[in-house]
């Protein structure tokens, strides 16, 4: 025993730490505790055993002079916290026993936790794997983000359409964050720069306080623990009691009110750059805390800062954090007196940039008279950024630069500012050098590297799919949870009838569980013996929700003309969140819901096709959705998706992918295997040469009959009889505007998912494919993607 590793606590000593807690923390008798007590109670106890490796982590890292990775994020989408801590901590058995024997039941506590909520998809999502990773390996790290009082919104359906609802996780307590009131730091805005003593001086003419909150990230079996450091706004200003006295209550609390506004709620925009204040705002006060405390830490043990880049790597998250070369270069100039050019060097020695999108919609850019006023001495630096650059680099053309017709290009300020800037799949990765920055990749050959994604094993396998992981233990033993190569092993029981059968036994149960779900959610019965075709993810025109959905019509089409042949039953599965302001996506939404409304009505076809879309997709449904699928739909436009994350985490449980030739998919059918992966569509190449001719639409949809035909039935009002001409804009779409190539590819769709109906009627070919994906995906582990950034960007080590 040391302090890293606690003696094992028993049922009995775990029972009581539950009950101390439920007695002296909540004020609660056992005999009146809701369950939101016992999740409070059961929470503490859990927590309390994440402080001793928290604090033998930093004492350790401090000890050593260890080099820090900051992880700056806009966004973690966490998800529960309690179960994933209590499996990290090797105590999820022990803590539902405890919790039996005091009556309760450790899945309906847990159920009642809210999710956090503190991003929109996938880079959100990534963030939060990341962390675990990071806690996994002995990494030092510390992620940065916004305490959101509002989460992403709460999606619900009124008459098939969307409607979003303030997300309210902060109504309880978070039970797993410390308030530091004693770290706070004041964020700056707008006012005048001055010249003092040839330096220069900014002084804000508004201010608010960033306020730490930490929430301790535990890595796999308690080894190692990082912090999670969420900033809350508050005012500088205190309370204006004479204003009170005098009767203007408004008033006195109108300057907390404007603080707060800071921290009050996530953009729920997830690909569409919107240029507000608000937002602008939110991203400095991010990054110019996480600055001035990396700072204060280093100063802290260190007083020559131009060793700085030894001891700290700064990643930022997308370009959202970008502000971090600026604000770092602006306090080692105006406040420490070095000079400009050996700042730009030193922030560059430690910066980062991970790119998550090229669609050119979603690159942010600020115009130069907003960043100048919210942040003038911050515009300065950018243009002097951009001069110097161009000075260093003659040859650079006129079109690159930072600052080009009136805006800050952010993503050319994250790359000049940063010694590495990555993709998050090799696809993407190529395609950041050869179309988002050519000019600069030939400017600074190398700076560009691949990153590929990966995902959590702990939650993605062990926590959300027990059958299958159990299943995966009992075969090849303990370990792959921080081993995920090991995975490989199954492989040689693939061949293995028996084993395909307990395989497929774990799906079965996992599909009959999410039968039951899918009732209670939805209202509709689907059987477990159909293929559970998924396609879960945030709405947008290039996932081609469409695609599915088109193809769902068809298939219903082609039962109702050919009632006896042979057909495969199925249930579609959707769920995802459009943006509140992106119309198209939302007409999609509206339309699957009609769809569904028609399909799942019709007597004809109700024992061959349902369609399903469960309100609200958030990490919690992806934990009950993902373990059941048979299929997992990756079909964005060849492209346009950087990586994708959910597609690893469908495959790893034991989905066979239909996909498109589109980011981290290539990896996937790479290692899958071919002959493991339903290919379909134009590659990313042919989906430029196709765009070329402006009648694309029009020929593919001459030559499919069926497309035809589907379009036909949308354009009559078929799933929208009270108002035929609801789907006119998206039939309009597809002949005439469709930049996805939605009509391209649907024959090869539809074909591919021909293919997809022959495999499944093999029951065991099926099983078969579908545990060898299980047994490739080992590569996919966040674990290798967290080595493959320490070792070729943050140049760190594990303090392991
Ligand atoms: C400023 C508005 C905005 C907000 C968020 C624009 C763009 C974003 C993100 C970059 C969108 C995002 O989540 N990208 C996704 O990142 C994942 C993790 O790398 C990838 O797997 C997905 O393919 C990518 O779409």
């Amino acid at each position: 025993m040391n302090a890293l590793h606690p003696a094992p606590l028993t049922r009995d000593a775990f029972r009581a730490e539950i009950l101390r807690h439920l007695t002296y923390t909540v004020g609660k008798d056992a005999s009146h505790a809701s369950l939101y007590d016992w999740r409070m109670a059961l929470s503490f106890a859990l927590r309390d055993r994440i402080v001793t490796p928290w604090f033998h982590a930093t004492r350790r890292t401090w000890a050593e002079d260890h080099k820090r990775v900051y992880y700056l994020s806009m966004e973690f989408l966490i998800g529960r916290i309690l179960e994933d801590a209590a499996i990290n901590l090797g105590l999820r058995e022990v803590a539902a026993e405890a919790l039996a024997d005091l009556g309760q039941d450790f899945a309906t506590v847990a159920a009642t936790e809210p999710d956090a909520a503190l991003g929109n998809g996938g880079l959100g999502r990534l963030a939060a794997c990341y962390m675990e990773s990071m806690a996994t390996l002995g990494c030092p790290a510390y992620g940065y983000g916004i305490r959101y009082e509002h989460g992403l919104f709460r999606q619900e359906f009124e008459n098939g359409q969307q409607v979003e609802l303030a997300e309210d996780w902060l109504s309880q307590k978070h039970a797993w964050e410390f308030e530091r009131p004693e770290c706070a730091y004041t964020i700056g805005f707008k006012g005048q720069v001055e010249t003092q003593r040839g330096r220069s001086v900014w002084v804000a003419g508004e201010s608010v306080r960033a306020s730490a909150y930490d929430t301790p990230v535990v890595g796999w079996a308690g080894r190692w623990a990082n912090t999670l450091r969420l900033w809350g706004a508050l005012p500088t200003k205190r309370f204006d009691l004479a204003r009170f006295n005098s009767g203007d209550y408004a008033a006195a609390a109108e300057s907390e009110t404007l603080a707060r506004t800071i921290s009050r709620v996530l953009y729920p925009e997830d690909a569409t750059y919107q240029g507000k204040e608000l937002r602008l705002k939110q991203e400095y006060f991010l990054t110019s805390a996480a600055i001035q405390d990396i700072l204060r830490r280093y100063l802290d043990s260190h007083s020559d800062l131009r060793a700085l880049p030894a001891k700290v790597a700064i990643q930022m998250n997308d370009t959202h954090p970008a502000l971090a070369g600026p604000e770092l270069i602006r306090i080692l100039t105006d406040h420490h007196g070095i000079g400009f050019g050996e700042a730009v060097e030193i922030a560059r020695a430690c910066l980062g940039y991970t790119n998550h999108t090229l669609l050119p919609e979603a690159l942010e850019r600020w115009s130069t008279w907003l960043m100048g006023n919210v942040l003038p001495r911050h515009m300065q630096i950018i243009e002097r950024i951009d001069e110097d650059h161009l000075k260093a680099h003659p040859k650079r053309p006129h079109y690159v630069g930072i600052v080009k017709h009136h805006e800050v290009r952010m993503g050319e300020l994250a790359f000049i500012s940063s010694h590495r800037v990555n993709g998050v799949s090799a696809l993407h990765t190529d395609l950041v050098k050869a179309r988002l920055f050519p000019e600069l990749d030939a400017l600074h050959p190398g700076r560009i590297v691949n990153q590929t994604n990966g995902i959590t094993p702990r939650r993605w396998l062990r926590m959300a799919n027990p059958r299958l992981a159990t299943l995966v233990t009992e075969a090849i033993g303990a370990g792959w949870e921080d081993d995920l190569d090991r995975l490989a092993g199954l492989e040689g029981h693939v061949g293995d009838a028996a084993f395909r059968e307990r395989f497929a036994a774990a799906k079965r149960a996992n599909k009959a569980e999410t039968a039951d779900w899918i009732r209670r959610a939805t209202g509709t019965t689907v059987s477990p013996d159909a293929i559970f075709d998924v396609q879960v993810k945030r709405i947008h025109e290039y996932k081609r929700q469409l695609l599915n959905l088109l193809h769902t019509i068809a298939v219903w089409h082609d039962i109702r003309q050919n009632p006896n042949a042979n057909h495969v039953p199925r249930v579609k599965i959707f769920a995802g969140k459009a943006a509140p302001g992106y119309v198209v996506a939302k007409e999609i939404i509206h339309l699957i819901n009609d769809v569904a409304g028609v399909i799942n009505a019709d007597p004809a076809t109700r024992d061959l096709l349902r369609v399903v879309y469960p309100p609200n997709y958030n990490v919690s449904m992806a934990e009950r959705l993902i373990p059941a699928a048979d299929l997992s739909e990756q079909i964005s436009t060849a492209g346009k998706e950087a990586s994708g994350t959910g597609n690893m985490k469908l495959s790893l449980n034991g989905a066979l992918t239909i996909g498109t030739l589109d980011g981290a998919n290539v990896e996937i059918r790479d290692h899958v295997g071919a002959e493991n992966f339903f290919l379909f569509g134009l590659t990313a190449e042919e989906v430029l040469e196709r765009r070329k001719d402006p009648d694309h639409a029009r020929h593919a949809i001459m030559e499919s009959q069926m497309l035809q035909d589907v379009l036909q039935m949308l354009a009559e009002g078929r799933f929208s009889p009270g108002q035929p001409g609801r789907y006119h804009g998206i039939v309009d779409r597809v002949w005439n505007h469709d930049y996805f190539l939605v009509a391209s590819d649907f024959a090869s769709y539809c074909a591919a998912q021909r293919a997809v109906d022959a495999a499944y009627q093999d029951g065991d070919g099926w099983s078969r494919k579908a545990a060898i994906n299980t047994a490739r995906m080992g590569f996919f582990s966040s674990d290798r993607a967290i080595r493959g950034y320490m070792r070729d960007i943050w140049n760190t080590g594990s303090a392991l």
